[in-house]
């Protein structure tokens, strides 16, 4: 047993694309459809594993597979690339990042402040900061500690901050950039219960700087939400995007069906 590789905050965040070689298909042994299915659905069972299947050129499978340990997430890649399938699966691309609370999180004692600002004080302040306080542990603990609920679609793709001219994300102070991210944060909540966002970070660790993974029932509230918070200044002026793949949420026999490495149903 190796031993765990666990990231002192957060968890890593693994995002695997695969796609099928259908001249190899006809070459597989008998069940090696099922043995991929086999291995997800173990890995299900042990890991929170999401299990897509993905529509265009970019890839046929997109797996997101999120574990406080590096080595399960490594384990799970191997014996994807090592199943009976493997021949006819290419790993064409990936993408790891870990969880964060993000750098503009309100403490307390700045809502303390905020609240004396506006005129409030002694018990009735301190149960407001007490019970905000609380909220914001909650909040942290979810974006550290994902557990993502089994909704239908996904979309994925990466993102940097702008770093050109006078669009400089990383010469703003801070105070401007908490500005722009509470607005970003405002246009988002408007997509509560239709869109739920996963942003984590990867500076350092993948090509760009975050990983977008967002959930959803209906591919129209993707593309809406996508393309109203281009308008957001954080987005308008300093975002910067990768590629977008879009997928369908499927178990993992009826995704080794869809792809077309399950050839016994026809
Ligand atoms: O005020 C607040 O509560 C803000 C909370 C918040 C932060 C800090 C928030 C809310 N986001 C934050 C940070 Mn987000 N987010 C994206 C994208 O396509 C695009 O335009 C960009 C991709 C989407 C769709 C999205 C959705 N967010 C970030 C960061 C880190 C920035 C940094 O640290 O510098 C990035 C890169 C990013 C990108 N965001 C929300 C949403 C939605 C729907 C919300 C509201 C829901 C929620 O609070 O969970």
């Amino acid at each position: 047993m190796l031993e765990p590789v666990t990231p002192s905050e957060g968890w890593p965040v693994l995002h695997l694309f695969l796609t099928v070689d259908h001249g190899q298909v006809p070459h597989l042994p008998p069940g090696a459809a099922k043995d991929l299915a086999d291995v997800l659905g173990r890995w299900q069972e042990s890991t929170q594993l999401h299990v897509f299947s993905t529509l265009g050129h970019k890839s046929d499978v997109m797996l997101m597979a999120i574990d406080p340990d590096l080595g399960k997430l490594r384990a799970l890649q191997t014996e994807v690339q090592g199943c009976e399938a493997a021949a006819a699966l290419e790993l064409t691309w990936s993408y790891l990042s870990l969880t964060e609370a993000g750098e503009y999180v309100t403490t307390g004692e700045q809502y303390r402040e905020e609240m004396a600002a506006k005129g409030v004080t002694g018990e009735d302040l301190d149960t407001r900061v007490e019970q905000f306080v609380e909220r914001m542990a909650t909040y942290v603990d979810h974006k550290l500690h994902p557990q993502m609920p089994e909704w239908e679609l996904a979309c994925f793709y990466p993102m940097s901050h702008r770093r050109e001219g006078d669009d400089n994300w990383y010469s703003l102070d801070f105070t401007e950039r908490k500005r722009l991210m509470h607005d970003h944060g405002k246009s988002g909540r408007a997509y509560t219960g239709r869109v739920l966002q996963l942003v984590s970070g990867s500076t350092g660790l993948d090509e760009w700087e975050w990983g977008v993974t967002l959930f959803a029932h209906d591919l129209a509230d993707l593309k809406d939400i996508v393309y109203t918070m281009r308008y957001d200044e954080a987005s308008a002026r300093y975002a910067e995007f990768g590629d977008f793949v879009i997928g369908i949420r499927r178990s993992p026999t009826d995704l080794v069906a869809e792809v077309g490495l399950d050839r016994s149903g026809r």
